[in-house]
């Protein structure tokens, strides 16, 4: 397929640079000779300290690596379009958000404690962070797929991410938080206790990237022309529904492709797939402000849509996969204090603390203070100051001065204010008090709204979060550890404490240990307290479960068994109805190559039972033909729809194959479809749409 060049962001363009039928030069541009060998004294003879054209390519060499960011590794990326549809002019001045505008963004999706080769199905948050690039300047909403956070301060954020990091003495594990420091932190931590309970939900193993909520995490502002504030949270709720993973699934995905989300995301980019979010807001006159039974600045808390709903504002598509993963991807900086006119902080502390940290970032990590002349963080407005000079400079400033005030260049670039133009303006805030270290008691309510989550999860979902808390704190060594988190999580519910004590052998203790006790009175002198009736005990909009007659399954990829002998007819009628939904069919065979049809005629293939495995598809059919005779005696076979079955997907069997379902672990039920059945294909489609027959899940763990 033809690229598609993103004409939105000309910045970029006009810097991809196409090697293709020219000759290979320098980094000065000299044509060079031969790429080879080496200057030396003699064919055998030593090397030549004069060999400028090796040293110029070495040299580069040695130094191609930059420092990975210290959380967020791990990134994949990709350009699309943001178009607002609303009229939000009375709440802010935000240029971009004007209906019908159109802004050109670069996403960046990243698992948090993984180093950047790690696998993209770690049990982790994800960072879904928008660079939009308007025309009043570059705006970074920088966000997770879970709405909320571990701490509420930024003072202990270099400490959870110590804690989650592998261990400093041995550097294990990678990429997860199934081990000690991390729940010895978090068992100090009882202010952790909401966010625990989504890591240890199926949030944290996502199907695909383009299958994750966003959330803006923290309360913003919008500031309006009068400068009014209205305070606001930012959701991003994608069109393909929000889809998870089994734990089970997601370790051996690990194994077979740890590009998995990665992939993912770039194949559907490429067919065309493009995956679309819309963006929502729930809006707070900030009259509001202490309306809730929660403070609305407190990052580990949500506003449940039932209190404010979301109102949708704009629809973002991805639609270009980055020429040059360094250049773009990696090299792309985002920043929560990069903000436009008409858009400002709340007082959140853990955002406050963020507003230094990205810059700070960004200049060790880039090099110095340019990285703003990066194509990819370019603003597409262009920029003009003063500033001047520094590591690898791009900009050539025109003329004599750089400062300000000046006569010499007409006092130019001038101030907007100057001459009665509108620059970013804070929203006014009347503050006033003592200067402390101190915590609200307003953020002292640590378990509420966790088992506002827990109550509002499927009764599947909430298995789940059971078995995850249970894996993680089975691999810790310290049992003390183990018991602390037992006694915060039966301070949430008694139900999730007793079901993973069972699992580990342990009785949850009815209050906090001493020692978390001892922490959480640090911030909280008189702790616990008392908190306020909450207004909602279940929100609707926390569960993952696709309700009836929801769901879709545009780009899910079904695996289809074949070997040489299959029925193309077979494989036709099927697939023809599966790719009329959106659906992506694979075949899977003995061999790569051609695969031979019974009915005569070939087709090329690449997937073999070597080289795949049922993790990696959302679906399976064993169509007619010879082929039926030899997967019955194909192990690998066997092992893909015992373990299909296994993760709750849906299996099809065309009618000469329904005798190899006996052969397999597999009962019949909702997802188990015979072509003998009636209206099989629809049910098969049916079965597909719900994503997963969880219900199998408990009664039927089969050996795969
Ligand atoms: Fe970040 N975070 N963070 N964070 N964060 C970084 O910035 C930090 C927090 C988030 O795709 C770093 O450029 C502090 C919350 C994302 O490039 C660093 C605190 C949320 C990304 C940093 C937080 C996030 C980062 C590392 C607490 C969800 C990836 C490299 C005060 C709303 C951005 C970099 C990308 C990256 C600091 C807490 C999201 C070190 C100090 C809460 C999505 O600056």
């Amino acid at each position: 397929m033809k690229k598609k060049k993103n004409s939105d962001a000309p910045h970029i363009d006009e810097h991809v640079v196409d090697n293709m039928g020219k000759v290979m030069t320098t980094n000065d541009g000299v044509p060079v000779f031969d790429n080879n060998n080496t200057l030396k004294v003699g064919d055998r003879g030593p090397s030549l300290q004069q060999d400028h054209i090796f040293f110029d390519k070495l040299i580069h060499f040695d130094r191609e690596r930059i420092p990975e960011r210290v959380v967020h590794a791990r990134g994949s990326g990709a350009h699309g379009v943001f178009e607002a549809s609303e009229d939000l002019s009375s709440i802010t001045t935000a240029d971009f958000l004007k209906k019908g505008t159109k802004t050109p963004v670069f996403v960046r999706f990243s698992t948090v404690a993984g180093f950047k080769g790690s696998t993209d199905l770690a049990r982790d948050v994800r960072g879904f962070s928008v660079k939009f690039y308007t025309q009043e300047g570059n705006y970074d909403l920088v966000g997770n797929n879970i709405p909320v956070f571990f701490i509420q301060d930024a003072m202990n954020f270099p400490d959870v991410v110590h804690a989650v990091k592998p261990e400093p003495n041995n550097e294990i594990p990678q990429a997860a938080s199934a081990h000690d420091t991390f729940w010895d932190f978090i068992s100090l931590m009882p202010e952790a206790a909401h966010m625990s309970l989504w890591v240890m939900s199926d949030r944290a193993i996502p199907r695909s990237l383009r299958m994750i909520e966003g959330f803006g995490v923290h309360t913003f502002k919008f500031i309006n022309a009068e400068g009014k504030s209205t305070f606001v949270k930012f959701h991003w709720k994608p069109k393909l529904g929000v889809h998870s993973v089994a734990w089970n699934e997601a370790q051996k995905i690990s194994g077979f492709d740890a590009d998995f989300h990665r992939r993912d995301l770039w194949d559907a980019i490429e067919n065309g797939q493009f995956p679309q979010w819309d963006l929502g807001v729930q809006l707070i006159p900030e009259e509001d402000e202490m309306k809730f039974s929660f403070d609305i600045l407190d990052p580990t808390k949500i506003i449940p849509e039932e209190l404010v709903p979301v109102k949708i504002i704009g629809t973002m598509t991805l639609n270009r996969n980055p020429e040059n993963f360094f250049a773009e991807t990696e090299q792309a900086a985002f920043d929560p204090g990069r903000l436009v006119p008409g858009i400002d902080f709340s007082d959140d502390p853990l955002l406050q603390g963020r507003i230094f940290s990205y810059m700070d970032t960004q200049n060790y990590r880039l090099g110095g203070p340019n990285f703003h002349e990066l194509p990819i963080n370019r603003p597409i407005n262009g920029k003009h100051n003063n500033q001047k000079d520094g590591f690898s400079r791009i900009d050539i400033l025109k003329g004599n001065t750089s400062y300000f005030p000046n006569s010499q260049s007409n006092g130019c670039p001038y101030q907007a204010m100057l001459k009665g133009e509108v620059g970013y303006q804070t929203g006014k805030q009347q503050v006033d008090g003592k200067k402390v270290r101190a915590r609200s008691n307003s953020f002292a309510d640590h378990f509420t709204q966790a088992r506002l989550f827990f109550n509002s999860l499927s009764a599947e979902e909430q298995a789940h979060v059971i078995n995850a808390f249970s894996f993680e704190l089975s691999k810790v060594n310290t049992e003390d550890i183990r018991k602390r988190e037992l006694a915060i999580l039966n301070q949430v519910d008694p139900k999730l404490a007793n079901a993973i004590g069972k699992n580990l052998g342990l009785k949850p203790a009815k209050s906090l240990d001493p020692l978390t006790l001892q922490f959480a009175r640090q911030n909280h002198p008189n702790y616990p307290i008392q908190p306020n009736k909450p207004e909602v005990e279940k929100s609707a909009f926390l569960s993952m479960k696709v309700k009836d007659n929801d769901g879709s399954i545009k780009s899910r990829k079904i695996a289809f068994f074949v070997d040489d002998g299959v029925s193309k007819a077979s494989v036709d009628k099927l697939k023809k109805n599966l790719e009329k939904e959106g659906a992506m069919v694979v075949l899977i065979s003995s061999h790569v190559g051609k695969l031979k049809y019974k009915e005569g005629g070939e087709e090329p293939i690449q997937h073999t039972y070597l080289t795949d495995a049922s993790v990696l598809y959302d679906g399976f059919y064993t169509p007619d033909g010879d082929s039926v005779a030899k997967l019955a005696q194909n192990p690998d076979y066997l092992q893909f729809i015992n373990e299909g079955y296994r993760h709750c997907k849906a299996l099809a069997f065309a009618k000469s194959a329904e005798q190899l379902a006996a052969k397999s672990f597999i009962e019949k039920d909702q997802g188990v479809i015979f072509e003998s059945d009636p209206n099989w294909i629809n049910n098969f489609i049916m079965a597909l749409k719900k994503h997963r027959v969880w219900e199998r899940e408990n009664s039927r763990k089969v050996p795969s």
